[in-house]
């Protein structure tokens, strides 16, 4: 055994620690030290106290690459079955996406397939998805149920998403969506609500499937009156909230679960100064998702100089579904970020690491580079951070690959 005070040493790395929304923290020619997991140390490589074999048990050489937080998508739909390719040709020919809902399309569709599959099923086509969100450097994802709406589905869901975090390396934070909406066998909401209540949440809670509750709150789903017993539910039990809310319309969703407290509300087109007001007194995270937006051609923009007037930190997501935002790539919905709401690249990386880690409750363990956080990162083989935003289809390392353990004095 040896007792060198630190397990791992990165060298000739560079990093962007990702200390603010207004800067990237870089690092240039910079040491990064691990111990159990942690990060023990990090800086100018000039700056370490000794000799780098002297202080760690395994130096390694990352020839000049770039470390950055581990990605946080804290916002996907990632686990159901089949797809909506044909609502999708049917938007593109005109009719809205709240109109294919109406019409028993929408949810409901995905619905009756994720019922359909096996657990094998779900779990295989859900994976293929995970393993392309893990090429872009993703190591913590939220991952919602909702497509079930019925004990058994719900719970299948949220064993799917279990499975594939004792199978991936990631961290999965599991999030129950049962009231996404309305169940065919239910004609009356309040029925429905009550029913999640009393056997859905408390079942699967009981069975540690659920970290936190979600609810889709719209004209086309729940009201917030309507979903009050449900987050007074979520509560009693200990468990954080977060909503869908102000997507398509302003349901004053942000202030109902700014009472709440809420870890993050997400969508937000249509929130007014009134909501953006009330979430910045909770503390709750502006989670915006620039894949649904444009996937749905909406042309109603979130507020983000407001929320930026009110310090709201902003996080941004994938909002990965088979419906309204097909997509697994969070650098691409960064680029979105960026290009159609407006964000600059500071801002995007801050929303998919310090801000996506507060939108889990997660911030004091990840979601920048700092001493004491896990060891969570993202390796690219670019010349700036800026890169992955820029550049459509940019990969992360796989971890530690080609990065050679050298002997350094
Ligand atoms: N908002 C969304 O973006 C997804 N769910 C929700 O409440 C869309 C879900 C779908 O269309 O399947
Ligand atoms: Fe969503």
């Amino acid at each position: 055994m040896s007792n060198q005070q630190w397990d791992t040493l990165y060298l000739n790395a560079n990093l962007a620690t990702i200390p603010s929304d207004d800067d990237l923290g870089i690092i240039n020619n910079a040491a990064l030290a691990i111990k159990d997991g942690k990060i023990a140390w990090l800086g100018a490589r000039q700056a370490l106290p000794a000799a780098p074999t002297t202080l760690a048990n395994e130096c390694v050489d990352c020839a000049q690459q770039w470390i950055t937080p581990g990605l946080i998508d804290c916002h996907t739909h990632l686990v159901y079955a089949g797809n909506r390719s044909r609502e999708f040709a049917m938007r593109l020919a005109g009719q809205s996406y709240a109109e294919i809902a109406k019409a028993g399309g929408g949810i409901l569709s995905t619905v009756q397939a994720t019922r359909q599959a096996s657990l094998e099923a779900l779990y295989q086509q859900s994976a293929q998805r995970l393993q392309t969100c893990l090429q872009c450097g993703v190591t913590t994802i939220e991952i919602k149920s909702g497509y079930g709406l019925d004990l058994d589905t719900e719970m299948k869901m949220l064993r799917v998403a279990q499975m594939l975090e004792q199978n991936f390396p990631v961290r999965i934070q599991k999030t129950l969506l049962a009231a996404h909406t309305l169940p065919p066998e239910f004609s009356q909401v309040e029925a429905y609500i009550e029913h999640i209540c009393q056997q859905i949440l408390p079942q699967l809670y009981a069975q540690g499937l659920v970290d936190a509750v979600d609810a889709f709150c719209e004209k086309i789903a729940f009201s917030t009156q309507q979903l009050e017993p449900l987050f007074a539910r979520a509560k009693q039990l200990g468990l954080p909230v977060k909503l869908h809310a102000e997507q398509l319309s302003n349901q004053h969703g942000a202030q109902m679960a700014a009472r709440y407290q809420a870890l993050s509300v997400d969508h937000l087109e249509y929130i007014d100064a009134a909501g953006v007001q009330a979430i910045a007194a909770a503390g709750t995270v502006a989670v915006l998702l620039p894949g649904a937006f444009y996937y749905l051609q909406e042309t109603q923009k979130p507020p983000v100089e407001l929320l930026r007037q009110y310090k709201v930190p902003i996080a941004i997501a994938t909002d990965c579904n088979p419906g309204s935002s097909p997509i697994t790539a969070l650098p691409w919905v960064m680029n979105m970020a960026c290009i159609l709401f407006g964000l600059t690249i500071e801002q995007a990386w801050a929303a998919v690491t310090l801000h996506a880690a507060k939108a889990l409750g997660l911030e004091q363990c990840i979601g920048s580079l700092s001493v004491g956080k896990l060891a969570e990162f993202a390796f690219w083989e670019i010349s700036h951070p800026a890169e992955v935003i820029y550049q459509l289809g940019t990969f992360a390392k796989p971890a530690n690959a080609d990065l050679t353990k050298v002997k350094f004095d």
